[in-house]
């Protein structure tokens, strides 16, 4: 069975592709809770750990898992720019959720064809652990960068897999430790989330602080750069990453790069319909423009000065606070008399806030 639905996937150009009748992984709860004890999860995962230790919370009669990895943006580097916004890669072209959503429906509707089965389809927004149910099907081996890294592939492939009533049978994958002594990834990380021990702080992770709507620390915020929406540096930065030419599918990423101007005015509607497509627009236009006005800062963009002022009179909280920061980035003196003149209008939360950023030092 295993070796004809690897055939029916490589025959659709899935090449990584595993099985894994894992279905348990309270294994896991340990360290699940001692990372919410430690305040190191997110608020995108699922609150009861329970629901995430046993794939059977989401499909009942499941025996087990065919996983799948699609690579994306192999051979990626960064666009350079100095004035302009940028996604992560894994935001290019279409929302990856849809796309795989589409092939594991394909690949479960060709299955059908020789053998019926019930099955599931979960990419990423399941209450499961993704890494591990793909590691135990052995599809990669984690990195020091928390990610699923394959073999032939490297980390820059999306997870996603069928929950299914069929009996195939695999061991669980042991740990393998494939970066050794490497630990540029750690080195690299801007806001230094990842721990040497492994496992990440993701309050820390510029991924994270790019679509959180919590308040983002001042010291964090330098770190963002000119990041609109998640952040790729610890898979560039990766030797696994660096492929052979012929795996290399394109070169020219200039798409990810976001005109600021033009994020600052765009209209709820037009956002929709010029980035609604892409998987980093769930968090939505404010969110983009809440890190807009924290590259302009980072970037020092002087010329967008009076375009952050405006922004001072936007009625989100979300957009002001870091208005507020990016005016005083740009040009403290004026800022602070710019800001001190608006304090008589606005509520003591935001008061306080422009007094705290008027006294730090930026
Ligand atoms: C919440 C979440 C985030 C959070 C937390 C990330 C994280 N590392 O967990 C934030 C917002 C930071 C995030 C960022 C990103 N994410 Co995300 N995210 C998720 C999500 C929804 C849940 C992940 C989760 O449960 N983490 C909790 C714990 C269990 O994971 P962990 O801390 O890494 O711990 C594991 C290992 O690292 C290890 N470990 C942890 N601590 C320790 C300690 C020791 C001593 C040892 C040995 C091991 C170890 O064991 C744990 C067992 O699984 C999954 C989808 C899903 N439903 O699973 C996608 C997912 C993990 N994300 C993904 C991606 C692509 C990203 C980004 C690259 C997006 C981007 N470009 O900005 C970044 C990468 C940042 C990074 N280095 O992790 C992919 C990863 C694909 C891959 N190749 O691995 C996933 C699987 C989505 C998918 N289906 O494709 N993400």
């Amino acid at each position: 069975m295993k070796q004809k639905i690897t055939e029916t996937a490589n025959s659709m150009g899935i090449d990584i592709i595993g099985f894994t009748s894992v279905l348990d992984y309270g294994y896991l709860k340990d360290l699940l809770l001692n990372r919410i004890d430690k305040e190191y999860n997110s608020e995108y995962e699922e609150k009861e750990i329970n629901k995430r230790l046993d794939v059977r919370n989401v499909f009942p009669e499941c025996k087990s898992i065919i996983a799948i990895g699609i690579p994306y943006a192999l051979g990626y580097k960064k666009p350079v720019t100095k004035d302009m916004g940028l996604l992560s890669v894994s935001s290019y072209g279409t929302d990856y959720h849809k796309e795989l959503n589409g092939i594991l429906y394909h690949l479960a509707e060709e299955i059908k064809k020789y053998k019926r089965f019930e099955y599931v389809i979960c990419v990423d927004t399941s209450p499961l652990i993704d890494k591990e149910i793909c590691k135990n099907a052995q599809l990669g081996s984690y990195g020091k960068n928390t990610l699923l890294i394959n073999d032939s592939y490297g980390s820059f492939i999306n997870l996603g897999y069928l929950l299914t009533d069929l009996d195939i049978e695999n061991p669980k994958a042991i740990n393998t430790d494939i970066c050794g002594e490497c630990d540029i990834c750690i080195k690299s990380c801007p806001n230094n989330a990842i721990f040497k021990e492994g496992g990440l702080n993701s309050k820390k992770c510029v991924s994270y602080l790019t679509q959180t709507k919590n308040y983002i620390p001042v010291d964090y915020r330098k770190n963002m750069y000119n990041q609109i929406y998640g952040c790729d540096v610890c898979q560039i930065v990766c030797p696994k990453n660096r492929l052979n030419s012929e795996k290399v599918t394109k070169n020219e990423y200039t798409d990810l790069l976001i005109n600021l101007k033009e994020l600052m005015h765009i209209s709820n509607k037009d956002f929709v319909k010029k980035y609604g497509a892409l998987s980093g627009s769930w968090r939505g236009k404010n969110v983009w423009k809440r890190n807009g006005l924290v590259t302009i800062g980072n970037l020092q963009l002087l010329s967008m000065y009076d375009t952050v002022k405006e922004e001072l009179d936007n009625p989100s909280e979300l957009i002001k606070i870091y208005a507020a920061w990016s005016l005083i980035k740009l040009k403290k003196e004026n800022a602070r008399d710019v800001l001190n003149n608006k304090l008589k209008y606005e509520d003591d939360k935001i008061k306080q806030e422009y007094m705290k950023l008027m006294e730090l030092r930026l």
